[in-house]
């Protein structure tokens, strides 16, 4: 059973006449419903950890923020989103999403951190990414592009727990530059990518700002299934990254809305139900004993 469209695909060469993936018949509150029931069934783990990473400027934050929004049916901006080029995020911080009462949160954290940048200097270094994975960096520690995190730093986590560690890496890229990315910058995300492969830690993508890159789908968000740059693009990403194209999800943060929107939060969601599937599941088949670099 796959999801029936409303509406008839409008008469444009850039849309195929049928959706590119399968998509479940689930609607946004069959997500909502799916993700407020969730509880680890592993007893030691207060929240599955998800760490976003990614380029400069492709969405991390905003993600964030789109997830809270949706969760919390209020707009929200809890990891502060950039407008310019240059690296917004510099601090490592867990954002935390608040459940009903102040004080209980949904058993799930974020990690937003530094963007990744083609140029050797500038953007986080690689390695500190690779020390977040495994728990070994606290909150407040500021990225340096210049130098490494070290085990000298007083945020240095000296015995992550299970809990520090990251559960789902999750690369977020935005569609108005898959095309244009170099290959220092590719070469920097694949490093993350086999040091993600070698932890056994899940890994998907995000493909953000399907908006601004494919006018179809910024008329009408319904298109993105239809869309063939959007296809192309996560072929295109499938291909660059090798993550597989059933782990990349095309979604259209929140960014300039001032009022919430049933179709963006629905592909939001979608992305989210997946993270934590994918933790979830890592969590369960993880030996403890074999973690603790
Ligand atoms: N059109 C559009 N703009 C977006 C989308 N997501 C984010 N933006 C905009 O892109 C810019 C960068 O977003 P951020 O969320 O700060 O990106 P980031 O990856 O956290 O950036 P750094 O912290 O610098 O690494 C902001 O101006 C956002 O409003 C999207 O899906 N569509
Ligand atoms: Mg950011």
């Amino acid at each position: 059973m796959f999801q029936k469209r409303s509406k008839p695909p409008p008469a444009s060469p850039k849309l195929l006449h049928r959706d590119w993936r399968k998509i479940p018949t689930w609607e946004k509150d069959d997500y909502l419903q799916y993700i407020q029931d969730y509880q680890p069934e592993e007893k030691e783990l207060e929240h599955l950890r998800i760490l976003l990473h990614g380029p400069s400027n492709a969405g991390k934050s905003s993600f964030f923020n789109s997830v809270e929004t949706s969760l919390r049916g209020r707009m929200t901006a809890q990891a502060i989103a950039g407008v310019g080029h240059e690296s917004f995020t510099v601090k490592y911080q867990t954002h935390k999403i608040q459940k009903g009462k102040p004080g209980t949160f949904y058993p799930f954290v974020f990690n937003d951190i530094m963007g990744l940048e083609k140029d050797e200097s500038k953007g986080i270094c690689v390695d500190d990414i690779k020390l977040a994975m495994n728990g070994h960096v606290k909150d407040g520690y500021v990225f340096n592009s210049q130098s490494s995190f070290t085990s000298a730093n007083q945020h240095y986590n000296n015995s992550p727990t299970l809990n520090d560690q990251t559960h789902v890496l999750v690369c977020v890229v935005s569609a108005s530059t898959v095309s244009i990315m170099s290959d220092d910058l590719m070469k920097k995300m694949r490093e993350v990518r086999l040091a993600a492969r070698d932890l056994g830690i899940p890994q998907m993508a995000i493909l953000t700002k399907i908006d601004e890159a494919c006018p179809e789908v910024q008329s009408d968000l319904e298109n993105v299934y239809r869309s063939k740059f959007v296809k192309n693009m996560i072929e295109k990403l499938s291909a660059s990254l090798g993550i597989p194209l059933n782990c990349i999800f095309p979604v259209k943060n929140y960014h300039y809305e001032i009022c919430r929107e049933d179709e963006i939060e629905k592909l939001i969601l979608m992305a989210l139900k997946q993270m934590i599937d994918f933790g979830e599941d890592f969590v369960n088949n993880f030996d403890k004993s074999c973690r603790s670099a």
